[in-house]
């Protein structure tokens, strides 16, 4: 019930009376009051004017289960928010809750990880009140071996909510004087970067059969208000507020990536791969046009990259003109002189 009368006062134009909210949704005076003073509590501000009604005149920035909720139309492939204030990784809590018959569409949050956990055993910084930490839980009818693309295609949704969100909130940003919009990119195949910089890391993890896929488990770490970095991932990592100087608030970054992150999911059940898809990731693509150092073992070489092909290759040409195809997972990519 919290998550509809969130609902109802998030998309009024005005004040809504307690009498209508009673009537939308069958319930009691006291019921609804009940409420209300639990979002006070979490730090939701009313205006509250008699004979008028409610109205919400500040969002706390949090990720609780209404929170996120309210913001969605109930279209996307998000269909339901597990909230935690701290735990060790989502993607634990996801794979779990996935071997307990969690349904597809479930998202797993948290405000802290003390166990955020980076690809091939690397460790992902997650403190408290700052970033999104979460884990949404998919069981697509696809081949086991088509599921590192929706790394890809997270990347192009959390690129995509990033920059809309960014968009929105610069517009008063920019009044005051701030650092104009950037633009959030992807260097390949899945960190997403602002600046340069690494702001997000996604992390796929799968269980299947030979034939046929249980789950998978995407999980996906942004930066958000962060100020300041561990000296360990200070060259290479940033936050939006850092980036851009305009804090935003976390929530509305998940709905926007629930919605871009369905667009694309979509498009790409559809064909069981990328061809839908890959002309708007090579837009977003940073590493287009640069020349990468590729480390695959002990055989390192520079080339310039070129795009995605539609399975998620990398397409590579080298001095002499000769093209060829890197795959995510067996190498590593960088710029010529540091991160892109
Ligand atoms: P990755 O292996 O590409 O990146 C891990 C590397 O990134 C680390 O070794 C470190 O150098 C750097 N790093 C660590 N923390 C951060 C950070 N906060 N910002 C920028 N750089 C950092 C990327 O792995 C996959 C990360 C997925 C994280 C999500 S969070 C929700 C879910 N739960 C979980 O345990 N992991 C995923």
């Amino acid at each position: 019930m919290k998550t509809r009368i969130l609902k109802i006062l998030r998309n009024a134009e005005g004040y809504v009376s307690g009498q209508a909210i009673c009537e939308q949704l069958g319930v009691s005076r006291t019921a609804v009051w009940k409420v209300i003073n639990q979002l006070k509590e979490e730090g939701y501000e009313f205006d509250a004017v008699s004979n008028k009604g409610y109205r919400i005149v500040k969002y706390p920035d949090i990720l609780t289960q209404s929170e996120i909720e309210s913001q969605l139309s109930g279209g996307e492939i998000v269909k339901k928010v597990v909230y935690y204030d701290k735990t060790d990784s989502t993607n634990n809590r996801a794979k779990q809750a996935a071997e307990e018959g969690a349904s597809s569409g479930t998202l797993f949050i948290t405000e802290c990880q003390t166990g955020g956990r980076g690809r091939r055993g690397r460790s992902w910084v997650s403190p408290q009140g700052n970033g999104i930490w979460m884990t949404l839980l998919l069981r697509p009818d696809i081949r086991p071996d088509a599921a590192s693309m929706l790394t890809i295609v997270a990347a192009m949704a959390v690129a995509g909510a990033v920059s809309g969100v960014i968009g929105k909130n610069s517009g008063y940003a920019g009044a005051a004087g701030l650092e104009e919009q950037k633009k959030c990119l992807i260097k390949w195949p899945n960190d997403i970067v602002l600046g340069e910089k690494k702001i997000c890391g996604i992390l796929t993890e799968m269980s299947a059969e030979p034939e046929m896929i249980n789950y998978v488990a995407v999980g996906i770490g942004i930066n958000v208000n962060t100020e300041n970095f561990d000296e360990a991932i200070r060259d290479t990592a940033s936050s939006i507020f850092v980036q851009t100087g305009v804090r935003v608030k976390r929530s509305e970054i998940v709905a926007l990536f629930a919605r871009e992150f369905t667009r694309y999911y979509e498009s790409f059940i559809s064909t069981g791969d990328l061809s839908l898809v890959m002309d708007d990731y090579n837009k977003m693509l940073i590493n287009a046009g640069r020349t990468v150092r590729i480390e695959n073992g002990g055989n390192v070489y520079t080339a310039k990259a070129v795009g995605i092909d539609r399975c998620g290759r990398l397409e590579v040409k080298d001095e002499n003109g000769a093209e060829s195809k890197v795959i995510a997972g067996e190498v590593s990519v960088r710029g010529l002189y540091g991160y892109v």
